[in-house]
């Protein structure tokens, strides 16, 4: 009997055991992975750029779900953004016009990680950046960088506590500087210079650094070197890095891919931060330039392989080693377009320097890190990504067999690749191939001879830290044009910090519209102020009367309390719309240049009543 029960009770164990332990062992599907079910959150926000559209797309991770087309450099009317007569517009007006070409997003630091406070970015093409509220979601500041022309790499240089302190730009294209006003390129009075195939001797390209605060600039380094293209910051905020193509100074790519190599600048931030407390720099255009000439060790310069694009640096804690302990710890990769080599700097001592070149693969474009000790880099003509370890390709550069830890198929060539925070402290569970070309993906249904971008999600959890394993794709999700590449944070770390309403209007001058406030004043013979509210589910005046040739300035406020109570107001004949949120403020100005009656109604479906939503502005002729 005894011995019956015991039969029993071990197989009972068994009989549970077993299927839990099968379970264990085996791996979630895909599907597991990255489903979301209804009330699921995504462990990360992705802050993608959005290329051509000019701002950027915020997706959550892993599920790859879009929620916002956040708008920077475009106008956006569901946002409220820099519609006709507004500010924001003529902030965007002013330094350069409505459309951007956005490629690097980053968000601000404290102590070494991301704080969810700020997020950058630039815009190619305008050479400009915007920053973005990230409480609110809003873009608060636009700003052009001074004596350059094309704004592309960017990087967020910490002070020594690793709190964002500088926002730093690759000017790319060379230029005259200063610029002079006259003719494009500034030459007003000199003949313009006869641009073969030679860029003139005194055209500049270089670097130039903002305080993150203001967006006013600290300090620029300028050079007569090549194109500075991708940039990034050691962990300790000392080097500021910039990938170099074009030492020949060609002016077409015929010469500009002449010599069989090109460079990786390193720029030592603290000694600039020296030169500049001695006064050893002089004003171009109002802005502190340092000669890199009279200030030696303010630049070094390493040969690149030829053509090079992505620059990027590891990022484990840098409080635990600083920049003066362990190679390992401390490498800086530069990818070459043309070579399919990279160049693996160590940048521990006193001046950085090259200590490896291994093969990765053709058409290198960017390197990143899972925080394990591997490296991953973009293959663009091959269409792969390679995994690849730091130690073993250091030691063994000659020996891609060794080195080489997995290389995986996407579709079809990516340009940038992006690890989970990988520029604060890199997670190693997934990788983002941000590819270039669909080319008919036989997922995706056609949208017409232009095809949405396709964003891979591949699983690297399972590549060690002594380089053995395979890496897994496990999604393919669309994203409209063209994101470069991505930052991230926690979804549990921001999301507390998300406003529910707005307290303050992005208008300082801008005045709250209380309940029961509104009112139409006269403020001139051909200027009126009319201050609106609006709450569920009216205006609060149903008829606002003026005369032709008003300068009207409408004052509107949702005095609404509830999160996502977002209320609009379009104006058909006048090209007016916008939308408000919860205790926002929107200044407007425009002019009544047509008599005649109109509605303004409320463009966001905001309760059983929201059709009725509607008021009339009643224009006098006179
Ligand atoms: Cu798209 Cu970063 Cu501007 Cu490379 S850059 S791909
Ligand atoms: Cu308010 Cu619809
Ligand atoms: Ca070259």
């Amino acid at each position: 009997m005894r011995g019956y029960v015991r039969f029993l009770v071990v197989g009972l164990i068994l009989g549970l055991a077993i299927p839990l332990l099968i379970a264990a062992v085996q791996e979630k599907s895909p599907a597991e992975e990255i489903y979301r079910g209804p009330m699921e959150r995504d462990e990360y926000y992705m802050f993608s750029s959005g290329g051509q559209s000019g701002g950027v797309f915020v997706i959550g991770l892993p599920s790859g779900r879009l929620f916002m087309d956040l708008p920077v450099f475009e106008p956006r009317a569901a946002y409220s953004y820099a519609g006709v007569g507004m500010p924001e517009r003529e902030m965007l007006e002013k330094t350069g016009g409505l459309w951007g070409d956005t490629h690097h997003p980053r968000l601000s630091q404290t102590g070494y990680k991301a704080d969810g406070k700020w997020l950058y970015i630039q815009d190619k093409a305008n050479t400009r950046v915007g920053k973005i509220d990230l409480r609110t979601f809003r873009t608060v500041l636009v700003k052009k960088a001074p004596n350059i022309q094309v704004w592309h790499g960017i990087a967020l240089v910490p002070d020594r506590q690793g709190n964002t302190r500088y926002v730093c730009a690759n000017g790319e294209f060379e230029a005259p500087v200063p610029p002079r006003p006259g003719l494009p390129g500034g030459y007003a009075e000199q003949p313009i210079p006869d641009v073969g195939a030679r860029v003139p001797e005194d055209w500049k390209s270089g670097v130039v650094c903002l305080y993150a605060d203001t967006l006013e600039p600290a300090f620029q380094v300028l050079g007569t070197y090549g194109n500075f293209d991708i940039m990034d910051w050691s962990p300790s905020g000392r080097w500021l890095l910039s990938n170099i193509y074009n030492m020949e100074r060609g002016a077409n790519i015929d010469e500009m891919i002449k010599a069989p190599e090109d460079a990786t600048q390193f720029l030592d931030v603290w000694k600039a931060e020296e030169a500049l407390g001695a006064g050893q720099y002089t004003l171009v255009n109002g802005v502190k330039v340092l000669d890199p000439k009279a200030i030696p060790g303010l630049v070094y310069l390493i040969p690149a392989p030829r053509n090079p694009h992505g620059i990027h640096c590891q990022r484990l804690d840098p409080r635990l080693y600083g920049e003066a302990a362990l190679g390992k710890d401390t490498v800086c990769i530069a990818a070459g377009k043309i070579v399919p080599r990279v160049n693996i700097f160590d940048i521990s001592g006193e001046r950085p320097r090259l200590v490896a070149q291994p093969w990765v693969g053709l058409g290198p474009l960017h390197v990143q890190y899972d925080g394990r000790g591997n490296f991953y880099v973009s293959l663009f003509v091959d269409s792969q990504i390679g995994a690849y370890n730091i130690d073993k390709a250091i030691k063994f550069p000659n020996e891609p067999d060794r080195y080489t830890v997995d290389k995986i198929d996407i579709h079809y060539n990516v340009g940038h690749l992006s690890t989970v925070m990988n520029y604060s402290t890199p997670r190693g569970d997934w990788l983002l191939s941000q590819n270039k070309l669909t080319k008919g993906l036989p997922g995706f249904i056609p949208t017409g001879p232009l095809e949405p971008e396709v964003q891979e999600l591949i699983d690297i959890r399972n590549i060690t830290a002594d380089g053995q394993g395979k890496m897994r794709l496990v999604y393919q999700f669309p994203t409209p044009p063209e994101p470069h590449e991505s930052d991230f944070i926690e979804a549990e770390k921001l999301a507390p910090l998300v406003w529910t309403k707005y307290s303050r209007p992005y208008d300082p001058d801008t005045r709250f519209v209380g309940p029961g406030e509104s009112r139409v004043v006269r403020t001139g013979p051909h200027s009126v102020d009319v201050y609106l509210t609006t709450v569920r589910s009216r205006y609060g005046l149903d008829e606002v009367r003026v005369k032709q040739g008003d300068t009207v300035t409408l004052y509107l406020s949702n005095v609404e309390r509830l999160r996502d109570m977002t209320h609009g107001f379009a104006l058909q004949e006048y090209g007016v719309h916008f939308a408000i949120d919860p205790g926002d403020t929107k200044k407007f100005t425009f002019v009544t240049d047509k008599p005649g009656v109109y509605w303004f109604y409320c463009t966001w479906f905001c309760s059983a009543l929201h059709m009725e939503m509607r008021a009339r502005l009643i224009v006098e002729p006179v």
